[in-house]
């Protein structure tokens, strides 16, 4: 057997086909996909990826990489009999640069474990989401991963300086090589980062840190109307440069409340609410966030709030936005995370009430995002009676109609959790047909061999 010949350059304990590990690593965090591997493999650097690339192209055997498994576009699922590459073993944090601020880290690293390198050096890695427990610095890169604070910090691609990869033909590249200028070229490192596995296996990275926030403060306010929010928005994007403004409704809220483990603040119930994060840059931002509290009260824009008083009153707040994902997992939610640009978000929510509640009548609909982005997260609750066939069918039947609005809009059918197998058949919505076979062109170049997470985004 092909898998045979692995045993040659990996170790016995970096080849499984164990029926529990094939299950366990086969998926990611998507629902209704079927994993399907035949062997998981666990390599410990960069020259074994690249035997294992090697491996692959001789016996022509597709990989899929896979990081922390927490995608949500079934990126990396082996759905068709694949050798599933876990850069889990792939774990060291290499070196510190203080000069720079740059840590290099292999690709297995976990988002928190970053974190905490950071703030153990009084420093701040701001990629942040609530997956940063499980999801690993190799897969937030192939994915371009955003998260919470992406209105202030921006993406994992503006964090990254440089990166080591294995490319589909079993050649190693150092791109970029940490350097702030380099204008000698196409910078391939940014043709990496959000490619899912397509182009190569991301190994090791070279990660920009910065200096931590001063003290953040935390507000939640509930909203009467769907109207409220941008213009909440507008009144505090204007004053401050804010760190978060993520929003959710009382759908989501009931979800996160029924698990138990946090509850509202707030007074009164309300259909939407806004969580709204500013940095105390100096002694005047307190008082000029409560005036624009009032404000937007006295216009009932606002109809209760609360400023968190200490940092668990702050962890709190974060949760009932935080645990939306986890608290609606067990009804095997359909996921749509799609954006617009941040002045047609207005338009863009209307709109999408107005399908949701016509085409959705029967179904709980959990809508939150990282609004101050443009970015909104459309989970759809399957009910327990209804099969998993049948209720994607319906799922499909209204994408027709957001993915117009979307392409209308001008906005992506895929914010951040990227393309994969989910949102592969809609991609059109977003990119140009000649924009479509430049990506093929750029995969083939790659990936010759069609090795790499094959059937996956194009
Ligand atoms: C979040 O913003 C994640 O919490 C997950 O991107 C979103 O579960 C989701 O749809
Ligand atoms: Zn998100």
């Amino acid at each position: 057997m092909n898998i045979d010949k692995l045993s040659t350059f990996l170790g016995k304990e970096q080849i499984s086909t164990e029926p529990s590990t094939l299950k366990l690593y086969g998926k990611d965090w998507t629902k209704h996909f079927t994993a399907n591997p035949s062997a998981i493999v666990f390599p410990k650097n960069t020259a074994e990826v690249k035997k294992i690339v090697q491996w692959a192209i001789e016996t022509k055997t597709p990989l899929v990489p896979s990081g922390g498994r927490t995608g949500l576009s079934a990126g990396a699922y082996a759905t068709q009999k694949e050798v599933v590459v876990s850069l889990e073993k792939m774990n060291q944090i290499l070196d510190f640069d203080d000069v720079e601020r740059t840590v290099s880290c292999q690709a297995g690293v976990v988002t928190e474990a970053l974190q905490n390198y950071a703030l153990d050096r009084n420093l701040y890695y701001p990629v942040d989401f609530a997956a940063r427990g499980s999801s690993q610095i190799g897969g937030n890169i192939a994915t371009n991963a955003g998260g919470i604070k992406v209105i202030r910090y921006g993406l994992t691609r503006d964090w990254v300086k440089g990166l080591t990869v294995v490319t589909g033909k079993g050649e190693i590249l150092e791109l970029n090589k940490s350097l702030v200028k380099n204008a000698s070229g196409y910078d391939l490192r940014h043709l990496f980062i959000g490619s899912e596995g397509t182009l190569g296996f991301i190994t090791e990275c070279q990660i920009q840190l910065t200096h931590q926030p001063k003290e953040l403060k935390v507000f939640l306010f509930a909203l009467p109307q769907l109207e409220a929010i941008m213009e909440v928005y507008k009144s505090f994007s204007k004053n401050f440069a804010l760190s978060a403004f993520e929003m959710f409704t009382d759908v989501a809220l009931k979800y996160v409340r029924k698990q138990g483990h946090v509850n509202s603040p707030l007074e009164i119930d309300a259909p939407y609410y806004v969580l709204v994060e500013i940095e105390e840059e100096n002694d005047s931002s307190l008082d000029i966030a409560m005036e624009l509290f009032e404000l937007n009260l006295e216009k009932g824009l606002i109809v209760d709030g609360t400023l968190a008083q200490n940092s668990q009153q702050a962890k709190d707040i974060w949760r009932l936005r935080e645990d939306i994902t986890e608290a609606t997992t067990e009804y095997s939610p359909y996921k749509n995370d799609v954006s617009v640009r941040v002045s047609k978000v207005h338009e863009f929510i209307v709109s999408m009430d107005k399908i949701l509640k016509a085409d959705y009548p029967e179904f709980d609909v959990v809508w939150f995002g990282h609004i101050g982005d443009g970015n909104l997260h459309i989970n759809i609750l399957k009910p327990q009676q209804l099969n998993s066939e049948t209720f994607m069918k319906k799922c499909h039947d209204v994408d027709d109609k957001l993915f117009a609005l979307i392409e209308k809009l001008g906005g992506s059918i895929s914010a951040e959790h990227g393309v994969g197998l989910v949102k592969k058949p809609f991609l059109h919505h977003t990119r140009s047909p000649e924009e479509i076979a430049y990506m093929k062109a750029i995969k083939t170049a790659f990936d010759p061999h069609q090795i790499l997470n094959p059937g996956k985004m194009l």
